[in-house]
């Protein structure tokens, strides 16, 4: 599994603490890019608790969507219109719960073995209205973050 280098939550404390008196902030993802996502509308085919779906466009990598455990458990951004999209970062909840998923647009589906990353990231050409996350047997679907990017 690869570490994630970009993040600021798996650095040892000591280091974070030095990290944040340099100025340095562990939560919301900084939007340098045009974020399709953050407008759209989420859903999910089931909430544990209050993990709602919505948690996973509100630009903050410490907060987490989470499904019931299902078969074919899935959580999905609809953009509000088609758009085209060349890529979708997929930052996993911080226990690392969404594995082994298929990533669905209106025009084609990836699909992703093991567990995503902190974040996946998906390079694709498509015109799609939605973004799916579906999981491809029985488990949770659980996120911090997504984004899609035109
Ligand atoms: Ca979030």
């Amino acid at each position: 599994m690869t570490d994630n280098l970009t993040g600021l939550d798996r650095l040892p404390a000591e280091a974070l603490a030095v990290a944040h008196r340099a100025g340095a902030h562990g939560g919301p993802v900084e939007q340098l890019r045009t974020d399709l996502a953050r407008t759209g509308t989420a859903t999910q085919s089931s909430t544990e608790g209050t993990a709602g779906a919505a948690l996973a466009l509100d630009g903050d990598t410490n907060t987490d969507t989470r499904t019931l455990s299902e078969a074919g458990a899935w959580w999905q951004v609809d953009l509000g219109s088609e758009q085209r999209i060349r890529q979708i970062e997929i930052w996993n909840n911080s226990s690392a719960t969404t594995a082994d998923f298929d990533v669905v647009t209106d025009d084609g589906t990836v699909h992703v073995s093991g567990k995503a990353l902190r974040p996946t990231v998906l390079d694709l050409d498509s015109r799609t209205r939605t973004v799916k996350i579906v999981t491809s047997g029985t488990g949770r679907v659980a996120l911090s973050q997504v984004l899609v990017h035109p």
